[in-house]
């Protein structure tokens, strides 16, 4: 077994950080690492957290953190920062927000920015659950900005997705044009403590009647971070999630899904890495860059064509 899996099993918490940093760093040992992580994953509840930016995630998990702990159960937060490690300011404000929870054991924090290639950041954010999963940690919270393709695909993975809304901030109509309103398993009003709640709210109503969920209706939840208020019904609601999942048709079905795009994103990571290797080998290919009238097209058919035409290699 690689020796990080080994440390991890043994909840050894520094090498729980390193697996990360190779997984973020895309080092090849990352292959042979997760093999082994997949084979000692446990039971966490992995639980997404999105929403636009400021309505309140990190507020909540903070809070939410803070509840579980008083549960006895033991939480990895991974907070997924898509604007790069320039911006800083949002970790900044996170890290001083979860800050107080940097000294217990049963708390592991983590910020993920990868200047990532081809799926770089969901990659690597969803190879890092897996990985807090095996450590053994009771619940792995992600918490991301809900915009753009890489987190609809780290969603893809979580068992149970919050989404984060607040009152008259408009950011429904932007969230339902971006698709990411089917993807909730909970809707979270946070900032309850603001005007709007009721008309939030049957906005949302009225969302699930077009959409007629089947099996499981997403049930709406208000919080006030601020205060903790909420934060008891949030979790009923995240556990109700996961045994109706457990109980139906649907959660298998959910599972065998994820397998299979999580095998697809797989294969296309590692045809990419191989027929990346092979263009940037060849110094006279890459001279068609220089022909501002090149086709892109037809250049990266002919190239993969031709890949193929050598059986891959
Ligand atoms: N009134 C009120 N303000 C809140 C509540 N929850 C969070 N806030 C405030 O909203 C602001 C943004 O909170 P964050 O927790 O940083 O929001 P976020 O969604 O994590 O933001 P990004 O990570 O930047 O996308 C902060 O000033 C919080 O104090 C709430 O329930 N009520
Ligand atoms: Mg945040």
């Amino acid at each position: 077994m690689h020796p990080l899996a080994e440390r991890i099993q043994k909840q050894d918490m520094r090498a729980l950080a390193r697996a990360i940093t190779l997984i973020e760093n895309e080092d090849d040992a990352k292959l042979s690492l997760m093999s082994d992580i997949f084979s000692i994953q446990k039971q966490a509840h992995y639980i997404g957290i999105t929403g636009s930016p400021g309505a309140g995630k990190s507020s909540l998990i903070n809070r939410l953190l803070t509840y579980l702990r008083q549960q006895d159960l033991t939480v990895a937060v991974i907070a997924v920062d898509p604007t790069s490690p320039f911006s800083g300011g949002a970790l900044l404000g996170d890290r001083t927000r979860m800050n107080q929870h940097f000294l217990d054991p049963g708390i592991f924090i983590r910020s993920m920015a990868t200047r990532g290639s081809l799926g770089g950041l969901a990659r690597a954010t969803k190879d890092s659950i897996r990985v807090c999963d095996a450590y053994g940690f009771d619940v792995v919270l992600v918490e991301t900005v809900g915009v753009g393709q890489s987190e609809l695909d780290i969603m893809k993975v979580v068992d149970t997705t919050g989404l984060v809304l607040t009152p008259n901030s408009g950011d429904v109509l932007q969230i339902f044009k971006a698709g990411i309103m089917e993807i909730a398993d909970l809707f979270i009003i946070n900032k309850a403590d603001l005007p709007g709640v009721g008309k939030l709210k049957s906005t949302l109503e009225e969302f699930m009647m077009i959409v007629q969920p089947k099996g499981w209706e997403p049930p709406i939840v208000q919080t006030v971070s601020t205060e903790s208020k909420g934060m008891s019904d949030l979790w009923a609601k995240m556990e109700e999630h996961q045994s109706f999942l457990y109980r139906t048709d649907q959660g298998v079905e959910k599972r065998k899904q994820q397998l299979k795009l999580e095998v697809y994103d797989l294969i296309r990571e590692e045809i990419w890495r191989e027929v990346k290797t092979k263009i940037e080998e060849d110094d006279q290919k890459l001279e068609v860059f220089r022909n501002p009238d090149a086709d892109p097209y037809q250049l990266a058919h002919s190239w993969f064509q031709e890949w193929m035409r050598k059986g891959g290699g």
